[in-house]
């Protein structure tokens, strides 16, 4: 039986248009599946849109527009973004979607009739952007959202609760207490916050606005976003629906493993309520919850509301897919915040795109044709030990890495060995062994360069999806079904004649 791997992302609000940040999340987690899909696991990824509440409500008005109009547009817009961006997910998830509504209703009754929900009043104070009610440390000295920086609405009105106050302990040890939320250090963060001092009942329903799911019990309340947003990762995947295949699957297997990204500020919501959502339903806990930091945009969270975003579709098209890909895999390390503009994307572009990877494809190629007449014959070859190991330890710190969704590293390995070829390139001077007629070692080198080669590019098979079978060709392996195995028995790969050369990453001025 092959190993099975669950992915997810954040289903995003479609209330403006999707930024580099979300790019980023569901950028993380694409690179994860097809990293888990070469390691021959059995993957699921889902992603969607999150479109109830009282935000898409006020939106769709403004617009003139009923909210599922409003949303069609916003909908196919999030598609089209994966489209470019070359993500292969394997469900998009609409909470208006008629089988995620009938489920989150059945999930409420059987909470309700549990005895974690009951009725009550709340008062409050509400951040309609981030669809929150605040406390105290999130409130700034304006009476503003901090995260947001928007003005926040006192809100008084009958409501049910889940009784999250149940499962302190439940918290301490069992989720908080254990590795599931990573980077570790996030796991206190939530402890001092949100768990020790108190843990207090949540909110689930709203009856001041329409547009949400309503409940069977007493129709004017409708399920507040977090119970219907949150439930998407199982709803998504059949749960307590005619066809469960995948829920089975994928889900309530203990074996699978099951990956959730979030950024930090909704790492509350995933790291706490879900986990006791899906403990209250008797299910599960996914394995690991990765929270990541932000793009920032000189210093500030990157964000619809406060409109400093940059258009990831923009990027593509002056670059391409795989230059914004590796670029959120490379540069922006998931245990901390990041950067990103235009200067810091041309020269990562320049230093290991077109200088580093591009250029060794393309000088290696070169070699070939011009000494080898596009051919090594690789009978008698003494390879260079010292290039060869480092290429299989190489590979070794690489899947350490994705193994911990450690992709920055990962990557950053690679760009090493291939800095370590541009080097050997250097000081092998091959056109120097060519002038003096030195046939043997130039072979020697030559043959070292391209099996090494090859582990780069079958390495950064996740992240440049759309020149992979471009760089493939050009090193000679069309043909070829490369696995890890087969790299580090690497004597059993052959190379192809090669045929017409095509400028990969062309260096930006
Ligand atoms: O919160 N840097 O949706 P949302 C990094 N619908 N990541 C960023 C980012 C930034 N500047 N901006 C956005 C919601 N993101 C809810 C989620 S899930 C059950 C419900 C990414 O449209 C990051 O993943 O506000 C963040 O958590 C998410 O988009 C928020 O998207």
């Amino acid at each position: 039986m092959p190993k099975k791997f669950y992915v997810t992302t954040p289903i995003y609000y479609p209330s403006g248009n999707l930024h580099i940040g979300h790019a980023y999340t569901t950028t993380l987690a694409d690179i994860l599946k097809r990293y888990k899909d070469m390691q021959g696991y059995e993957t699921y990824f889902s992603t969607g849109s999150d479109e109830h509440g009282q935000k898409i409500e006020q939106k769709a008005k403004e617009a003139g527009l009923s909210p599922m109009d409003y949303l069609a547009d916003k909908v196919e817009s999030f598609k089209e973004l994966w489209k470019h961006l070359k993500i292969d997910y394997t469900k998009f998830i609409r909470t208006t979607d008629k089988y995620h509504e009938e489920t989150v209703q059945k999930i409420f009754s059987i909470l309700l009739e549990k005895g974690f929900i009951y009725q009550g009043n709340y008062e409050g104070l509400y951040c309609v952007s981030c669809e929150e009610f605040l406390n105290a440390d999130q409130i700034d000295e304006n009476n503003m959202c901090k995260i947001s920086n928007t003005k926040l609405e006192l809100v008084k009105e009958e409501t049910y609760f889940l009784k999250t106050s149940l499962f302190q302990e439940f918290m301490e040890k069992d989720v908080l207490g254990s590795e599931f939320l990573i980077p570790a250090y996030r796991r206190n963060e939530m402890l001092n916050s949100f768990v020790k001092p108190e843990l207090k009942d949540l909110s689930v329903t709203r009856t001041s606005f329409s547009w949400g799911i309503p409940i069977k019990e007493n129709p004017k309340h409708v399920v507040y976003v977090w119970l219907d947003a949150l439930t998407n990762y199982i709803t998504a995947l059949g749960y307590l629906q005619d066809d469960h295949t995948n829920f089975d699957k994928f889900w309530a297997d203990e074996e699978v493993e099951i990956l959730q990204l979030a950024g930090k500020e909704i790492i509350r919501f995933h790291s706490i309520y879900w986990p006791i959502i899906l403990k209250a339903l008797d299910l599960r806990q996914p394995t690991h919850l990765l929270g990541h930091g932000w793009i920032l945009s000189k210093d500030t969270k990157m964000s619809k509301s406060l409109g400093n975003v940059v258009d990831p579709i923009d990027i593509i098209n002056q670059h391409g897919a795989d230059a914004l890909r590796f670029y959120i895999g490379y540069e922006l390390p998931t245990e901390k915040d990041g950067n990103f503009t235009d200067e810091l994307f041309i020269e990562s572009f320049n230093a290991h795109l077109a200088n580093n990877i591009g250029n060794l494809i393309s000088r290696t190629n070169q070699m070939i044709t011009k000494y080898f007449e596009g051919y090594v014959n690789l009978e008698d070859v003494e390879y260079d030990q010292e290039l060869i190991k480092q290429g299989q330890e190489t590979i070794k710190a690489y899947t350490a890495n994705m193994d911990e969704y450690k992709i920055s590293d990962a990557i950053r390995n690679v760009l090493d060995l291939g800095n370590a070829c541009n080097k050997y390139i250097e000081e092998k001077a091959p056109w120097n062994l060519a002038k003096e007629e030195n046939f043997e070692e130039l072979k020697n080198v030559i043959a070292t360069l391209q099996r090494t080669i090859s582990i780069i590019v079958f390495l950064m098979k996740p992240i440049l999806v759309e020149n992979y079978d471009n760089m493939i060709e050009q090193i000679g392996l069309k043909n070829q079904k490369l696995t890890f195995e087969k790299l580090l028995n690497w004597k059993e790969i052959s190379f192809e004649k090669l045929g017409d050369k095509k400028i990969i990453f062309k260096r930006v001025n």
